[in-house]
Formats: structure tokens, C-alpha cells, sequence
């Protein structure tokens, strides 16, 4: 087969000669430009690079069908699909670029420039750019033009040029946008947020938290520990490439709106403050009963009460804005925070820097409100503002501009349709009721009486208790379990059910399991 196909060559041989070299071109001059691109997006910011801002230019107007497509074909790697799709065809493009040069240069020279007009286009429509954003695509194109003109004329068009002399020139402008390629990521790892966390110190808090009480994890296997790791804390946010990245360094948060004074504060504003740290259990309204969206973690940060009184907020505001720097929003009743709870702008989980995904460097935290009324990750700026002139984020989506943390019980052990010996059966859990405090766990097994729990200490009213039962006696047989808890007012939690839109799911965990 290979001889024949080498019998067949000769002529194709010829122009493949030809078409090769002029193919090469066109793809090493496309990649010094993208190598360079990076290099400079690196310096001006990553977001900038060409295939950065064209991705998500293309993914702002995909349509519905289409991203739904996507993400049902490629799943969670939908981007990925993204990106390879727009590197195959700038490379499709980029050949054709380098055989158009070959014959008339002006042609090849017009469709990489064409290419960089839409990467200008695109830089230029995005929701963060500035005037910079268009220079790393500029500057790219112009060293990938520069170059295609270069491999034309010295190492494609000549007809005798030496095989050697040709392959240093293309092989080098390929080393070249390597290079670029490389130092643009290097530089780009050197100033990211994960550099700027990982050279922080915590300061140590003027108002330190308690250890959590002795008699937190009694030891029953299944139950949820009482401090949740932070790599096993949940996570939830609009993110969808990318979380922002942002450093500590270039940080500031403004307040203003209905204030008296506007308030802008640095990263370093905060750590020369006296610092708090408090332990906070924090929930997410999309958590259904039983679920798992909640985690407890011991936050250091400074007391947004103090940030607020320094602004002096006008009487008639109601509510505060909160804007990440990926434009995302929440709507905090500014009373609330106010009302001598422990509401912070934090810096700080179980002892390290927010990590990033958790919103480096800074974020909110309000004991007693749903994460997407409070909790904003990335946080840099509050306006102060009223219920009835502005919007946040998800109750532009149907969910409640407001929302208090329901009082919440779940069942951690036994799993559901576990099967268990009898003679005792431990069943255990959690239960919250931010900013009120768990005063009661009761647990009922099919139609029976509610019996008393034993709660576990807990620090704070902010954060959950732990809560044992040890059902004693226990037959053969197939039983229902079902959980409730009542709050530090003498509030039992509803065993009416709700779903989590539009401010939060109620009812009672459930669940079935049998005793052998
Ligand atoms: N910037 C930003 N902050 C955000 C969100 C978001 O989508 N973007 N989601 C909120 C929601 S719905 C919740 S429940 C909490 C979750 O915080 P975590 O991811 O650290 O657990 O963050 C809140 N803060
Ligand atoms: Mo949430």
C-alpha cells in the first residue's frame, strides 16, 4: 500500500511540496499570534486572551437549544468542547491563511487580519472591558501578519531555498510563539489570586472563637462532623468557565448609595482592623429537605455592622446590594445586619484565606440568611438601597428578595433502606436554626409518639447541633423515621412542605430503612 501510494505520488508530491510548507506558514504565524496574545493578556489580564474572550463572547449569544445541546452531548465539558472546536477551526482557517499567502499575500494577510477584527470585536464586547482589553489580540495579529509575510517571501515562494534554511525559519517562529505561549502562562500563574492567597498570613483575630464544646462528634458513625472541612464544604455560585480570580492586592470594596459618607476599603484596610471570627453554620436555599447543601465553619473577618456605621446609612434605606466582581448580586435587609448579629465581611474559613472558590479574598457572611441573600463571594462593592428600587440577582429569577434560614433537622444515620441488627439503633444528626438556636430535637418512628432527642452543645446560636437518639429494644421489621427540631423561641419547624423557590424548602426528613 505505501509503495503504491508512492507510485501514485509523484505529481501530488510536487504540490505537496509546495502546499506544505506554505500550510506550516499559516499555522505557526497563527500560533505566535495566540502565544503572544497570551503573553500580553497575561500583563494586561487573563481574561483578555483572544480564545478567553471569542469563547465567551460565542457562549453569551449561543442560544437556548444550543446550549442545551452542549451541555447535554458534552456534559460539565461543554468548555472543553468549546475550546477545541475554536482552535480546530482557527487552525482550518489558519491553513487557509498560509496557502492564500502563497499565491497572493494581500489575501492571506486580509484573513488573519479579519480573524483579529473578530477577536477585537469580541474583546471589546465584553461586559468588563476597557480600553486595553483589544491589545493582546492587536498585538498578536500584528506579529502573526509580520510573520506570515516573513515565511512567505524567505522560506515558501522561493523555489530554491535550502530544505534546512526553510525549516530554521518556520521552526523558529514556532519556538517563538512557544515561548511566548509559556511565559505568558508562567506569568499569568505568578499574578493569579493563588499567589496572592498563598503568600498571606491570617492575622490573629482581637475576638477569637471558641473551640466547639466538648461533646461535639460523639462518635456515632454516619453523623456529620461538627466543623466541616472547608474541602468538603459545599459550594454553590453562578461561575461557569471559571470562579473569579482575584487578589488580594488589587481588592477594594466601595460602599455608597443612601449613605452618608461612601466607604472604600483595601485588603490591607482589613487586616490592620481588629478582627472577629465567629463559627457560622451557612445554607443554601436550594437545599431540599435532607439535603446537604449546609456546612458549619469558623469565619474570621471584620464586623460589617462597624464597615455600615462608618458610611452612616440614610434612615430610609432598607437594603443592602452586594455586586461580585462577576457582576453576580445579592439583597441583604440592611436591618438584619444591624441588628447586633454577627455579620461579616470575611476574609478568613477554619483558619486560612477564603479559598478562592469559596470567594477570595473576601466575602459576606450573615448567620441567619440563605447564602443568595447574604453570603456574596468575590464581594466589591454594597450599595445602600431600598427593596423597592433594585433587584438582585436571583429575584430577577423568581426566588425571594428576602430569607430568613428555615429551622431544619436531618437525619444522617441510619441511611435510607439501610438494613440494621437490632437491639439498639443510634439514629443521629444536625439541626439549624441560625440566629435563634436549636432548643429541641424530637424524632418519631412511623405514627408514634415525638421523642426527645439529646442535643448536642453547640458554640452559638449561628451555628447547627449535632442531636443522638438511641432507640432502644428495636424488633425486626421495616420502620419510618422522621425528624424535627424546635427553635431557641419555642418555634417547632413546620412539617409543611416546600420547595426550595421561592425562599426555601420545609418539612420533615423522612426515611425508611429496616432492622434484621
Ligand atoms: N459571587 C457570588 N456569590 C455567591 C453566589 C454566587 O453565585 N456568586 N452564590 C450564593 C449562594 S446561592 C450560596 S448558598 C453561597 C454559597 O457559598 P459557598 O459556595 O462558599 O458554600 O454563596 C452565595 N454567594
Ligand atoms: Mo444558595
Amino acid at each position: 500500500m505505501d509503495g503504491g501510494a508512492r507510485r501514485a505520488a509523484p505529481p501530488r508530491g510536487g504540490r505537496l511540496r509546495r502546499w506544505v510548507p506554505a500550510a506550516l506558514a499559516g499555522l505557526v504565524s497563527a500560533g505566535l499570534t495566540l502565544g503572544l496574545a497570551q503573553l500580553v493578556a497575561a500583563l494586561v489580564a487573563p481574561s483578555t486572551a483572544p480564545l478567553a474572550v471569542v469563547g465567551a463572547a460565542f457562549i453569551d449569544r449561543t442560544p437556548a437549544w444550543l446550549k442545551d445541546f452542549a451541555i447535554e452531548t458534552f456534559g460539565t465539558n461543554d468548555k472543553l468542547a468549546l475550546a477545541v472546536s475554536l482552535v480546530a477551526v482557527i487552525a482550518a482557517l489558519a491553513v487557509v491563511a498560509g496557502l492564500a499567502a502563497r499565491r497572493h499575500l494581500g489575501a492571506g494577510i486580509a484573513l488573519v487580519g479579519l480573524l483579529g477584527a473578530v477577536g477585537v470585536a469580541a474583546a471589546l464586547s465584553r461586559p468588563d472591558a476597557t480600553a486595553l482589553s483589544p491589545l493582546p489580540t492587536l498585538v498578536g495579529t500584528a506579529a502573526g501578519i509580520a510573520a506570515l509575510v516573513l515565511l512567505t517571501r524567505r522560506a515558501v515562494r522561493p523555489v530554491a531555498v535550502a530544505p534546512a534554511r526553510r525549516s530554521l525559519l518556520i521552526g523558529g517562529v514556532a519556538a517563538v510563539g512557544a515561548v511566548a505561549a509559556g511565559s505568558g502562562r508562567g506569568l499569568e500563574a505568578a499574578r493569579s489570586s493563588e499567589a496572592s492567597r498563598a503568600q498571606l498570613t491570617l492575622p490573629v483575630p482581637a475576638d477569637p472563637a471558641p473551640a466547639p464544646p466538648p461533646g461535639v462528634n460523639p462518635g456515632v458513625e454516619g453523623l456529620t462532623p461538627y466543623v466541616t472541612p472547608v474541602e468538603d464544604f459545599y459550594r454553590i455560585d453562578t461561575a461557569f468557565l471559571q470562579v473569579p480570580d482575584v487578589r488580594a492586592e488589587d481588592w477594594s470594596l466601595r460602599i455608597h448609595g443612601m449613605v452618608e459618607e461612601e466607604v472604600v476599603l483595601t485588603y490591607a484596610d482589613l487586616l490592620a482592623a481588629p478582627l472577629v471570627e465567629r463559627w457560622i453554620t451557612l445554607t443554601c436555599v436550594s437545599n431540599e429537605v435532607g439535603g446537604e447543601l449546609v456546612g458549619n465553619a469558623r469565619w474570621l473577618g471584620i464586623p460589617l455592622a462597624d464597615v455600615l456605621r462608618r458610611a452612616v446609612p440614610s434612615a430610609d434605606a432598607d437594603m443592602l446590594l452586594s455586586r461580585s466582581t462577576d457582576g453576580f448580586t445579592t439583597s441583604t435587609t440592611l436591618a438584619d445586619v444591624v441588628d447586633g448579629r454577627d455579620a461579616l465581611l470575611a476574609i478568613g474559613m477554619n483558619g486560612v484565606p477564603l479559598p478562592r472558590e469559596h470567594g477570595f479574598p473576601v466575602r459576606m457572611i450573615v448567620p441567619g440568611l440563605y447564602g443568595f441573600v447574604s453570603a456574596c463571594k468575590w464581594i466589591t462593592e454594597i450599595e445602600v438601597t431600598r427593596f423597592d428600587r433594585a433587584e438582585a440577582y436571583w429575584t430577577k429569577r423568581g426566588w425571594s428578595p428576602s430569607a430568613p434560614i428555615k429551622t431544619a433537622s436531618r437525619i444522617d444515620t441510619p441511611r435510607s433502606f439501610a438494613k440494621v441488627p437490632a437491639g439498639t439503633v443510634t439514629v443521629a444528626g444536625v439541626a439549624w436554626a441560625q440566629n435563634r438556636g436549636v432548643s429541641a430535637v424530637e424524632v418519631r418512628v412511623d405514627d408514634g409518639e415525638w421523642r426527645r432527642a439529646e442535643v448536642l452543645p453547640s458554640v452559638s446560636e449561628d451555628t447547627w447541633a449535632q442531636w443522638v437518639w438511641r432507640w432502644e429494644d428495636v424488633e425486626p421489621g421495616s420502620y419510618t423515621l422522621r425528624v424535627r427540631a424546635t427553635d431557641a423561641t419555642g418555634v417547632v419547624q413546620t412539617g409543611e412542605t416546600a420547595t426550595p423557590i421561592p425562599d426555601g424548602a420545609s418539612g420533615y426528613d423522612t426515611l425508611v430503612f429496616t432492622v434484621v
